[in-house]
């Protein structure tokens, strides 16, 4: 059945139902202890799509203590098989990839990405996430240690506990399925807060959760704002994890907020300023293409996004020449439409796209296309190229987080690790050559939590995936992400007498 879904060609919903705007505790939705409201704006029309109860302190409160509830010794999610939690996690892929078509034309609403992305990518990665995840659910080993004297010992690993996580705006399901995924399969109870932007797929998926029959408290969502409802899960006293995907500056204050209450476990994944590096001995014709989706995929949302392209003295100014033309390429405009690049998700990345590129023409980057707002409504941001950029300019150092693009110049590979290493993040890089040995070396060298050879911004749930430097701490995603949402419990017992 799934895959005769799955090969149905998607339709777009414009207008779909809003059914859940809501904070969703204990498997129902209910208004803020407030009674207070937010709106979320379509960043395509700048129209209100709908009220969404906003949750602060006193919601997230509910929330921990229906998950710490759902966590309690003897409840039935502490006493579920292993292969009933794995049901449970494949059936709530099958409801999302049941109501495809509804949630990528909700996610597009909200969020602003082409539809044919949200249906093909977001929605196709979400579901790869929870179903692998699902499998680690009957595959949590523990170990029997031979430890010295008369002991029978063995290593359990344990849920965490209730784990708390805040999302961001620019992959909204998909985030809420990279927290979700392992934080279920090991067991742990969650409350999560998607961004203030995009909270309306976080919320029809957690009515899907209920449908597919996980037990009330398992799962909580709490839409508000960061410095209330997010602060309140950070600063929360029963909360024994928190896992964030955000910015840099946020996450400086994640562990704070950590360490001045419980010292919850913290896990952060973070911005970025990625090289993408191209060498001369490359295939550039592939270089071109993979460059410009490394950098404008998701309209540039991307914390990997490769914003920094270094390009070797020999093939610079055709690159610079075929980049700017692929970026003219590019079709910009209603997300419901089959366009390559949608609106930024709201006014104020729009604003901080702008400011950046300003500062790039007044620090006299070349600008060879775009370099501006497209029209006069909805947070359109034409592709934008820059080339001859110098790495003190505020557009080779700061995070975009648009369609704008920065080349540079270099001449040796020596010069280049030294220049792709100065800045404070260290989430992915990339590298375009065909020449094996310098391929390895410079994937070896880069201090990065990914490095791509001859493509960028490819995911995989397999992969672990997080940042060196400011741009994070632990990964997500693969076992490693597993070990994020397990404590380690030794268990030593005295025997009478041990035999090998
Ligand atoms: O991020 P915030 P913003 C980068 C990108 C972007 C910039 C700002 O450069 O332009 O950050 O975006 C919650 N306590 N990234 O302002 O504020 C917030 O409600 C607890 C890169 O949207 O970090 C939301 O749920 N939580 C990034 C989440 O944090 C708080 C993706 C992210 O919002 C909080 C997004 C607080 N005090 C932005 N303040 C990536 N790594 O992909 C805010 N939040």
């Amino acid at each position: 059945g799934c895959r005769l879904m799955s090969a149905a060609a998607p339709k777009a919903i414009q207008n779909p139902d809003i059914k859940c705007a809501k904070i969703f505790i204990n498997n129902e939705f209910v208004d803020a202890v407030s009674g207070k409201t937010f709106q979320t704006i379509d960043p395509a029309t700048e129209k209100v799509i709908c009220e969404v109860a906003e949750g602060d302190k006193a919601d997230v409160d509910k929330a921990v203590a229906a998950a710490r509830e759902a966590f309690r010794l003897g409840s039935p999610w502490r006493r579920m098989d292993a292969t009933d939690k794995q049901d449970l996690m494949l059936k709530l892929a099958d409801l999302i990839e049941r109501d495809r078509d509804y949630i990528a034309s909700l996610e597009t609403l909200d969020n602003g990405k082409p539809f044919l992305i949200s249906h093909a990518v977001d929605i196709g990665l979400t579901l790869k996430c929870l179903r692998y995840h699902a499998g680690w659910a009957t595959k949590n080993l523990g170990h029997v240690v031979p430890m010295d004297g008369d002991f029978f010992s063995y290593i359990r690993k344990e849920p965490v506990g209730v784990c708390g996580q805040i999302i961001p705006w620019n992959f909204p399901m998909l985030m809420q399925a990279w927290k979700f995924g392992p934080a279920l399969a090991m067991g742990n109870t969650v409350v999560l807060k998607p961004a203030e932007q995009t909270p309306l797929t976080a919320l029809y998926i957690a009515k899907l959760a209920a449908e597919a029959g996980f037990p009330p408290g398992v799962i909580n969502v709490v839409p508000g704002y960061g410095p209330t409802a997010g602060a309140a899960i950070a600063e929360h006293m029963d909360v024994d994890k928190v896992a964030f995907t955000g910015s840099t500056e946020v996450g400086q204050l994640i562990p704070q907020m950590s360490a001045g209450s419980n010292l919850k476990r913290v896990t952060l994944e973070l911005g970025g300023k990625s090289p993408q590096i191209v060498f001369a001995d490359s295939d550039v014709e592939a270089a071109i293409d993979n460059t410009h989706t490394g950098l404008f995929f998701n309209q540039g949302q991307c914390c990997t996004a490769g914003s920094r392209i270094f390009v070797e003295e020999k093939v610079y100014n055709d690159f610079v020449e075929a980049a700017t033309e692929k970026a003219k390429t590019r079709k910009v405009g209603n997300p419901f439409t089959d366009v390559d690049q949608g609106p930024q998700v709201d006014e104020e990345q729009m604003a901080k796209i702008l400011d950046l590129i300003d500062s790039g023409k007044k620090e006299g980057a070349k600008m060879t296309v775009g370099g501006g707002r497209l029209g006069d409504k909805g947070f359109f941001v034409a592709p934008t190229v820059f080339a001859d950029v110098q790495d003190n300019m505020r557009i080779a150092k700061e995070e975009i987080f648009g369609p704008v693009m920065q080349i540079m110049k270099f001449r040796s590979d020596e010069e280049l690790i030294a220049r792709a290493h100065d800045t404070i993040y260290g989430l992915a890089a990339s590298v375009y050559t065909q020449n094996v040995d310098r391929a390895i070396t410079m994937a070896n060298s880069l201090r990065a939590g990914t490095v791509w050879v001859n493509c960028h911004n490819v995911f995989d749930t397999t992969m672990p995936f997080g940042g060196y430097k400011m741009s994070g701490q632990g990964r997500e995603l693969g076992p490693y992400g597993i070990e994020a949402y397990t404590e380690i419990k030794s268990v030593i017992m005295k025997i009478s007498q041990k035999n090998a």
